[in-house]
């Protein structure tokens, strides 16, 4: 359901509602019956994920945060002169916290008119748009409340020259080929005088990223498990969160980490909005993110595939996390 124009420097659309529950009831009778039971990592990010994912970004262990914002730091005045961006179109917007310092080069340049934000959270969305229209004098906000995998065709036709933020290392929360797909669906936004900004998480010593998605204050834990409150809240399941544990581990073969909540006993829950039992042996994992770590070689590849080129890349000193610049390729 569209619900236009709450002001007239701001408009927000809306798109979740039933098809977002649908979306979330097939998930879980899909990924709950499967041998190795899964849930996919979107659902994380109701009000209190968000808070909790907020928490995480300050967490002494998780690095990806801090880095990416020092390299825009370092980059955003040449980012904003290579890409002359009128606009700036940011996939998993959050709180555009990082975004802000990219908002600040464009605007100093005197292009930026308009951010569009595109995110599943529509109280972030709404705040977020609020916020922005009072930190810059003339800047317009279209948001967009929806899933990116399913509503990327409702981003709005551009206003010149546009930049496509995809920050944070989201891209790495998709299965591999998903994350094909998805690229190649991006890079249909992209005209020729468009740029893709986006940030990915570099391979580095396990033992680090092993602490980055298990800090010893137990925030990740709180935000793995609170995908079982979703699940109680929205599908009438009865999940104790206090009868998993919080798994997280480096998979070396397939350059990820995986988080996982391991049943401590053997039991059974019921989704009371599917009618679905589901059983846990003790022990029993269900996997709820990959995060894929990159090198530039598999990111180049990636980007050739979706017809993107490299334009830049940018990385901080130790190569810990890196932004790379596209454009389709000419
Ligand atoms: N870009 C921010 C936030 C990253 S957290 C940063 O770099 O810090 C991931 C964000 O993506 C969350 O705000 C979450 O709500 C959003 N998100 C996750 N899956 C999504 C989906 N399928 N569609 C739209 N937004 C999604
Ligand atoms: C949003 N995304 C890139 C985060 C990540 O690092 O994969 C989500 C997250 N999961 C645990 N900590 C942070």
């Amino acid at each position: 359901m569209m619900n236009p124009l709450v002001q007239p420097e701001i408009r927000i659309d809306s798109y979740l509602g039933d098809g977002q529950e649908r979306s979330l009831a097939d998930d879980a009778r899909d990924g709950l019956t499967r041998p190795l039971k899964e849930l996919p990592p979107k659902h994380f990010y109701d009000s209190r994920g968000a808070e909790l994912f907020d928490q995480i970004c300050e967490l002494p262990e998780y690095y990806p945060t801090r880095t990416e914002r020092a390299i825009l730091n370092d980059t955003a005045t040449e980012l904003a002169a290579v890409t002359g961006a009128v606009e700036l179109v940011e996939l998993g917007s959050g709180t555009a916290a990082k975004t802000r310092v990219l908002l600040d080069a464009l605007h100093a340049a005197g292009t930026l008119t308009r951010y569009v934000p595109v995110d599943v959270t529509e109280g972030m969305v709404r705040d977020c748009a609020q916020e922005l229209i009072e930190e810059y004098p003339g800047l317009r906000v279209h948001g967009v409340v929806g899933d990116f995998e399913r509503h990327l065709d409702r981003v709005p036709d551009p206003a010149g020259p546009r930049l496509v933020v995809f920050l944070g290392g989201t891209i790495g929360n998709f299965a591999p080929s998903e994350r094909r797909r998805f690229l190649a669906q991006i890079a249909g936004l992209l005209g020729p005088e468009d740029h893709l900004l986006m940030g990915t998480d570099l391979v580095k010593d396990p033992e680090v990223l092993e602490a980055a998605y298990d800090d010893r204050q137990g925030v990740t834990a709180e935000f793995n498990r609170n995908l079982l409150h979703v699940l109680n809240r929205e599908l009438d399941a009865d999940f104790d969160p206090s009868d998993f544990d919080h798994v997280a581990r480096f998979d070396a073969g397939n350059e990820w980490i995986e988080m996982r909540l391991r049943s401590r006993r053997a039991h059974t829950v019921t989704v009371r909005a599917l009618d679905l039992p589901v059983h846990f042996a003790a022990g029993e994992e269900m996997r709820t993110e990959i995060s894929a770590k990159f090198t530039r070689e598999r990111i180049d590849e990636d980007l050739a595939d979706a017809g993107l080129e490299l334009v830049r890349w940018l990385t901080d000193p130790e190569e810990q996390f890196a932004l790379t610049l596209s454009a389709p390729a000419g």
